[in-house]
């Protein structure tokens, strides 16, 4: 490669630190110092240097944001710490019920210090400066694993390339990539006039303009970012006690934080700011769908915790949805996974914040009496964020005469058997169970979702199109499929047919908590799953649990429990399970220790009786994390055992060996 004259590689130096300068009063700062013509006229100067000599190249080159070659799909990427999302609050009692579960976790009295930030309506997004350096930028994905979109982020011009300051060897910023309103309509206008669909809202448009795989595309959107928390930081000179120090830090290092933020005491602080926030709402030149309230001190959050993939130590108060009101034309039935009929409005299309709806959730029956909605009536549709839409109730006095009533249907409108509905139960359901295509078109899209066992590229209309044809009937089935029976289908060539295998092949290697979920047991989420998973060290004990052992765990009453002891007690259950473990479903057996080394490793700890300040399984967690082996029962290789309240055999049998025993609160200590 040609080297450049000293008199050059000094030109591009001075034009790259800038360009740098400017963009950082621009977007960090919000005080523009240069017109963006000028700004223009040397960033062609910077390029037309780097195209003769392109030893000038940096990383950090205000040139690298204008995009790279397209690529073919996005790598996929493990988050270094899970990002985390928000639970929702939807009015003032859910932020006050908030505020004393923090209260009651922290046995404290005293008000609360919160953090409020307005809340966001894009895209998260994880980026991971090194020495200063933006290498990497994610999206959030599923939490754990997110999609790799660094060259389309680097064409962002609020995220800096280069960190500014004394800053961290490794440092992970997160925030929202979002898209203002002006470039939202910028963009949709374009796209009007080209006749190309329109975007339905900003927040749309920001994640899709993230996910183009041509850079180039992105780099044409008007997209701008705020960060707010920070992931992994290692070679930190000095220690921040607070999340506002850490947010007025990260801006010190040059990355864009929003200027409303404020430190507020206690819950009071909190509703007055989202008072401020909903008046200044309208004028804001973004959307914002609410603000979050993060409790300030990292002592104190740390103490707190998380819940599932939400911390207890903030939440998002969510302002009001927005409605609109339209007409019903038609009312179906749809048959979910568990045989659930849950009626549904056909209406009008009317815009309701922005997005297009024609299908509103009507819930069930009881609520269609309850509110008297009717085909034909004028109804107020909602919607709030992700959920699906609802109808929340009528317009009474433009009630037609020929308005009808919406009759539940005895007969399943898919397969025709007899709809039960149980005693006080508000659902009426299908008692068709498997027989019921629908009910099995809806229990294999839910085992190959994204969080289940993840079959990338078998969508809803696949699933449909495989079990209409009677290529499939349950999910083991799946595992049956051919190159050669999927290339018949409509719309499928070879090509797809063998990416479809292929993803059905790799999804056969899963997570022991990702199989639970998938197996669609009733009531069964995504956190039973996990602490089902993290309760059983096998499958075969889980199927051999009893209604009494299951409600041991956390969060599991009688209900679930009782959910989970029939479906392993089905028949047909085990004989699938039993299928697909044959066809080679498989995870990663239970690794007693997670951790390789910790003050702990080499120890072998059991843990018996009633422990007062912590359940069984986050003393578990605490210990493993720890470096310890936490082992069932005693024996001669145990070095300790935790005694709290009632202990019985195991402690009998420590003392015959010899083994040390503690209690609760020398425990607390070694924790
Ligand atoms: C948004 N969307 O504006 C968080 N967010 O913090 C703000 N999101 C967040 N904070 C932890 N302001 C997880 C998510």
């Amino acid at each position: 490669m040609t080297s450049a004259p000293d008199s050059i590689i000094h030109r591009a130096e001075l034009l790259r630190h800038w360009l740098n300068d400017y963009n950082y009063q621009y977007y960090v700062l919000d005080q523009p110092t240069v017109p963006d013509s000028e700004y223009d006229r040397l960033l062609r100067e910077l390029i037309d240097l780097e195209m003769k000599y392109p030893v000038l190249k940096t990383p950090d080159s205000p040139t690298q944001r204008v995009g790279a070659e397209p690529l073919k799909v996005f790598p996929s990427v493990l988050h270094e710490i899970p990002m985390l999302s928000l639970d929702n609050a939807f009015n003032e009692a859910e932020v006050i019920a908030f505020d004393r579960r923090i209260h009651d976790k922290l046995k404290t009295t005293t008000s609360i210090d919160y953090c409020c930030e307005p809340k966001f309506d894009g895209l998260a997004i994880s980026l991971i400066y090194q020495q200063g350096l933006l290498v990497r930028a994610a999206t959030r994905g599923d939490g754990a694993t997110g999609e790799e979109v660094t060259q389309n982020i680097k064409t962002i011009k609020a995220i800096p390339l280069k960190l500014r300051g004394d800053f961290p060897a490794h440092l992970e910023v997160r925030g929202e990539v979002y898209m203002p309103r002006a470039g939202f309509e910028a963009l949709n206008k374009v796209a009007l006039q080209q006749g190309e669909k329109l975007f339905a809202n900003p927040r749309n448009a920001a994640a899709g303009s993230v996910r183009q795989l041509n850079s180039h595309i992105t780099a044409k959107r008007r997209l701008a970012f705020y960060a707010y928390d920070c992931g992994k930081i290692q070679g930190l000179n000095r220690h921040y006690e607070t999340h506002h120090q850490l947010l007025m830090q990260l801006h010190h290092w040059g990355l864009p934080v929003v200027h409303l933020i404020a430190v507020v005491q206690g819950i009071e602080g909190c509703l007055q700011y989202y008072q401020k926030m909903a008046a200044l709402r309208e004028n804001l030149p973004y959307d914002i769908d609410g603000v979050v309230y993060k409790v300030n001190a990292f002592q104190l959050q740390q103490q707190l915790g998380f819940v599932s993939r939400a911390p207890r130590w903030a939440i998002a108060h969510k302002f009001p949805a927005e409605e609109a009101i339209t007409t019903i034309e038609a009312v179906d039935f749809q048959v979910g996974r568990t045989g659930a009929l849950t009626p549904v409005a056909r209406l009008k299309p009317v815009l309701v914040g922005g997005v297009m709806v024609s299908n509103a959730t009507l819930h069930n029956q009881d609520e269609i009496v309850r509110k008297d909605i009717r085909i034909g009536d004028q109804v107020i549709v909602r919607r709030a964020g992700d959920v699906i839409p609802e109808v929340v109730g009528i317009v009474k006095q433009h009630r037609r005469q020929d308005a009808k009533t919406i009759e539940e249907p005895s007969r399943c409108p898919v397969c025709g058997s007899h709809v039960v509905r149980a005693e006080g139960e508000a659902i009426a359901r299908c008692s068709g169970g498997l027989y019921c295509p629908a009910q099995r078109k809806e229990a294999i899209k839910h085992f190959a979702s994204r969080r289940a066992m993840d079959i990338q590229g078998l969508g809803d209309k696949l699933v449909n199109q495989l079990v209409d044809v009677g290529l499939i009937e349950h999910v083991d089935d799946l595992y049956r499929l051919t190159v050669d029976q999927l290339s018949v289908l409509e719309r499928m060539g070879e090509k797809s047919a063998e990416k479809l295998i292929h993803a059905i092949e790799q999804s056969k290697q899963t997570t022991f908590a990702r199989f639970l979920y998938a197996l669609g047991i009733r009531e069964v989420g995504e956190t039973t799953a996990q602490a089902l998973a993290t309760h059983f060290a096998m499958l075969e004990d889980l199927m051999a649990a009893s209604p009494e052992t299951l409600q041991t765990i956390p969060d599991i009453g009688p209900v679930v429990a009782q959910h989970i002891d029939s479906f392993f007690h089905e028949p047909h259950n085990r004989k699938i399970i039993q299928s697909l473990l044959r066809y080679g479903v498989h995870w990663k057996a239970k690794s007693i220790s997670p951790v390789e080394s910790g003050p702990l490793t080499g120890q072998i700890i059991v843990l018996t009786g009633t422990l007062i300040s912590l359940t069984r399984d986050e003393a578990k967690e605490k210990l493993q994390a720890l470096g310890a082996k936490v082992a069932e029962s005693v024996s001669k290789n145990t070095t300790l055992v935790v005694a709290g309240e009632n202990a019985g055999s195991k402690l009998t049998k420590a003392k015959q060996f010899n083994i040390q025993v503690i209690d609760e609160e020398d425990f607390l200590k070694l924790l």
